[in-house]
């Protein structure tokens, strides 16, 4: 039933039927003759009279809660009714323009929309917890705090506000391990426990958060900085971003993509004065990075197998119906090329991976942790740590070196060069492209 939640007094279905309930006791014959017997005369009880009695369970319907701050109320308090905010809609042109109206293209919509597993809603609902913690975290973030600082005030709200489940069942949480790359290093950096690094005023650093919901994972990153020298460095990767992210669709190669995307980006330069002593200011071409790319999202999967490259490139994959792909784009002041370096923190399952034999004793119980606590999907080494296990770095090693985990060491190009990142993750639904993860901010 549908009830105003303004309202004081709210009854369940039940109370509307105390109208046809007789009160005990009453009208009954003296005489004992049932033909003597007045026609029974209903008392209406009000619905509030009959909650008094205790004769019907008052069901109160909770009013939307709003966000607190820091965030920690969970979205499905906010969102009473399940229906989470659309991203931004784009109407798809040219050969596909037909599939804005398109009977046929809608009811595919409309069919995999009626299974909960499939409904947009999953996405929607990450995409909206990484809008309400991104917004704290851009304005919270400052010199001073610690990486560990930084990653716990981003992970703590993720986990309140997607209501993390716990149960091994996997159904909403972190969908990777929050980066927070800093200056030459492009990906794949988040602390590790022992970590003492402090943000620094003339660090610019890549934040890159996952959410999912039931697998469907929102993919997506920006950049903060204080040294206004490098704003045309950041203001190149975020039209980049959303040059890839305009130019993509179905039936679109992404060597074309990533064309549109380098022309853009390295259509930018940045000045940045002399620190050593010297007099001037050198000014540096902004390079898109050409070996980091894109990539198409499948359930529980960050990696799909599609590659999105952010140079020139003659990959004639096209992107398809249904998929679901974060583009992000990576600029540089150095060489346009990371190289693997540094500890690593980041790690994933590889698929496929059911029961391999291993001789190893903690490695077969860390296997059955890691399955447990992630799937497929990546995570970090202070999150295997929160699952109570410590002492691990020889059983993971073991099933890094047989390949059933991936190691992913953080990504650097030149030293002394600085990067920047956005992305956005985004839909090809059947009758129009949604950027899930569209905000006010980028
Ligand atoms: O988006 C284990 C993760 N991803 C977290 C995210 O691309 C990803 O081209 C993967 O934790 C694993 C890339 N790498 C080449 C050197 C092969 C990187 C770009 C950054 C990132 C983090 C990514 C990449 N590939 N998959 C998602
Ligand atoms: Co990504």
């Amino acid at each position: 039933m549908t009830v105003d939640p303004t309202k004081d007094q709210v009854v369940d279905d039940a109370a509307d039927k105390v109208d046809d309930v007789e009160d005990e006791g009453e009208d009954v014959p003296k005489d004992g003759n049932e033909a003597s017997k007045p026609k029974k005369k209903r008392k209406r009880k009000t619905k509030a009279q009959a909650i008094a009695e205790g004769r019907v369970k008052e069901e109160v319907k909770p009013e939307p809660a709003t966000q607190s701050e820091p965030p920690r109320v969970g979205l499905t308090k906010i969102f009473t009714d399940g229906v989470f905010p659309e991203g931004e809609i784009c109407e798809y042109l040219n050969d596909n323009s037909y599939r804005t109206t398109s009977a046929e293209k809608k009811e595919i919509e409309r069919l995999a929309n009626e299974n909960p597993d499939e409904t947009y809603q999953n996405i929607r609902r990450a995409a909206e917890v990484h809008r309400q913690v991104r917004q704290y975290a851009q304005k919270t973030i400052r010199p001073g705090m610690t990486m560990i600082e930084i990653a716990n005030l981003i992970e703590d709200g993720t986990r309140a506000l997607v209501e993390e489940d716990t149960s091994g069942k996997l159904q909403s949480g972190i969908g990777f391990p929050t980066g927070l790359s800093l200056n030459s290093c492009a990906a794949h950096y988040t602390p590790n426990s022992n970590d003492t690094v402090v943000l620094k005023e003339n660090d610019i650093m890549k934040v890159d958060i996952g959410v999912h919901v039931k697998g469907k994972i929102c993919d997506s990153a920006f950049t903060v900085h204080w040294d206004r020298n490098y704003d045309p460095l950041i203001k190149a990767v975020k039209e980049a971003t959303n040059t890839g992210v305009r130019e993509a669709g179905i039936d679109v190669r992404v060597g074309d993509i990533g064309a549109a995307i380098q022309e853009v980006m390295e259509s930018y330069e940045v000045t940045v004065p002399h620190t050593d002593g010297r007099v001037g200011s050198t000014t540096y071409p902004v390079k898109a990075i050409g070996n980091l790319t894109g990539h198409n999202i499948a359930p529980y999967r960050i990696h799909g197998g599609k590659s999105v490259p952010i140079v020139k490139s003659h990959d004639q994959d096209k992107m398809e119906e249904g998929e679901y792909f974060a583009i992000e784009t990576f600029g540089s002041t150095g060489r346009g090329r990371v190289v693997e370096s540094g500890e690593v923190s980041h790690y994933a399952l590889n698929p496929g991976i059911k029961n391999p034999p291993l001789r190893l004793e903690t490695a077969k119980t860390l296997l059955k942790t890691i399955q447990k606590n992630f799937g497929t999907l990546p995570w970090c080494r202070r999150y295997l740590e929160r699952t109570g296990t410590s002492r691990y770095l020889l059983a993971l090693n073991s099933l890094v070196n047989q390949e059933i985990v991936q190691d992913y060491p953080p990504l650097y190009d030149a030293p002394g060069s600085m990067t920047a990142q956005f992305e956005h993750t985004f839909l090809l639904r059947p009758t129009c492209k949604e950027i899930v993860s569209r905000g006010d901010d980028y």
